[in-house]
């Protein structure tokens, strides 16, 4: 199995954002410690020098499996599911920034928290039908790019709108789009499902990226979950794209990659 980490192209509030800044020093770095890929976190395609990036991802030989878009909601407060409907359409056309860069990478496209939560006064009825409108027509859009997106069920805590697997199939059912899947997180999955391995085969072929972090969001191995048990369902469900380091930078970004890649590497020998 292929493994990558996450790194945020800016500063950004969001803590699990593993290594972060200066672009050519963090690329270096993931590549020392023997990662294939690196998973651009992206708040707006506009305040990146996509051709300095491209050539950077290339100078390290690293791949991108995927790009994160949550900073647009975190950071601007844009989502799918706002009461205002130019925020919503301005949610839409951020996502949709992102597909060229996609196509050039061939990378998913992470929906996490720019799809919002239902706000107090509103009913969930209303949001999960904004909520579908704007994955149409992102999907339709990166459908001819030959772009797939990755939602990501996301514990309570963060969010009201889609938490675990079985809400994320459902979402899927609705949508009814081939380029749309789930991105599986095993720290939301911690929290929210009932079985980690049960809910990954419920998952199956839609499983487009895969998040890892332990109980606690340290590095894989430094928390409580099972790791062997949940690879190998995995691995049994048919996937075969990239697993992700997305957690918090403990003790500090260097010990946490280099950590999480042997405890990893360890499990597949
Ligand atoms: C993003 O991938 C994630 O896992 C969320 O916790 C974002 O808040
Ligand atoms: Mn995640």
């Amino acid at each position: 199995m292929k493994l990558s980490i996450v790194y945020s192209t800016q500063q950004t509030n969001f803590q699990a954002a593993t290594f972060s800044g200066g672009l050519e020093a963090n690329l270096s770095k993931i590549s020392d410690y023997g990662y294939d890929g690196v998973e651009l976190a992206i708040r707006d395609p506009k305040l990146v020098d996509l051709d300095d990036l491209t050539s950077m991802i290339q100078k390290f030989g690293l791949s991108v499996p995927a790009i994160g878009t949550g900073q647009a909601w975190g950071e601007e407060g844009l989502s799918f599911t706002d009461p205002d409907l130019e925020i919503r359409k301005a949610a839409i056309e951020r996502i949709k920034s992102h597909i060229p860069l996609a196509e050039r990478f061939n990378a998913v496209i992470i929906i996490g928290l720019v799809r919002g939560i239902t706000k107090p006064g509103l009913k969930q009825e209303q949001t999960m039908d904004w909520l579908c409108e704007a994955l149409l027509q992102c999907c339709s859009s990166a459908m001819t790019q030959g772009v797939r997106l990755a939602l990501e069920p996301i514990n309570r805590y963060e969010t009201t709108l889609i938490n675990n697997v079985a809400q994320g199939m459902e979402l899927i059912s609705k949508v009814a789009m081939e380029n749309f899947g789930l991105l599986l997180d095993t720290f939301h999955m911690n929290i929210e499902e009932p079985n980690i391995e049960e809910s990954i085969k419920l998952c199956g072929n839609r499983i487009f990226h895969f998040h890892v972090a332990d109980s606690n969001r340290w590095y894989p191995g430094g928390g409580h979950l099972d790791f062997e048990a949940i690879l190998n369902s995995l691995i049994n469900a048919g996937y075969s794209g990239y697993i992700s380091g997305e957690f918090l930078p403990f003790p500090d970004a260097d010990i946490a990659a280099r950590r999480s890649i042997n405890y990893l590497q360890n499990i597949f020998h």
